[in-house]
């Protein structure tokens, strides 16, 4: 099924500048960039986004963390882009991430993880939403330029 994904680089991707790797592997896997834009998010657009580990006590650092500099937030879109996208990324703990995955690459541990990525297509559909109005997620073709 195509499927759109909403993908965040987090502060420590921005500031180890690594987000054209990071961007650069998604294209190369064969994934479409149709959205993206670098925020400074608000802690309480971060809260909301991250509510359901709200009662968590990793929640407050968590959030801390992706307030502490620029994000870069993206849409991705691909047949079966969430799984596609979560086994480029790799798991939580980048300790634990499989060889190749970026977490694996760039990550330092389960918080600084360079990247998040949806886990359904239901909640794509509501991360893509806080920060992306519907127009503007592109819609082209590869062969549109030129
Ligand atoms: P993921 O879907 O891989 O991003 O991971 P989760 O939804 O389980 O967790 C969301 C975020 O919480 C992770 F990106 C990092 C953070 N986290 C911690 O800081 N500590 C933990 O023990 C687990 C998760």
């Amino acid at each position: 099924m195509m499927e759109k994904t909403c993908v965040i680089i987090k502060p420590d991707g921005v500031c180890k500048k690594v987000s054209g790797d990071i961007i650069k592997k998604f294209d190369g896997e064969g994934l479409k960039l149709v959205a993206v834009r670098m925020i400074k998010p608000e802690k309480q657009v971060m809260e909301n986004f991250y509510s359901v580990h709200k009662d968590r006590e990793f929640f407050k650092p968590l959030v801390d963390f992706v307030c502490s500099a620029p994000v870069i937030v993206m849409v991705w879109e691909d047949e079966n882009a969430v799984a596609k996208v979560r086994g480029i990324v790799g798991s939580t703990n980048s300790k634990e991430a499989a060889d190749g995955t970026l977490r694996n690459i760039f990550g330092t541990d389960n918080r600084r993880n360079v990247v998040h990525a949806s886990d359904s297509a239901e909640n794509a559909q509501k991360e893509i939403a806080f920060f992306f109005k519907p127009e503007e997620i592109a819609q082209y073709d590869y062969n549109d330029w030129q």
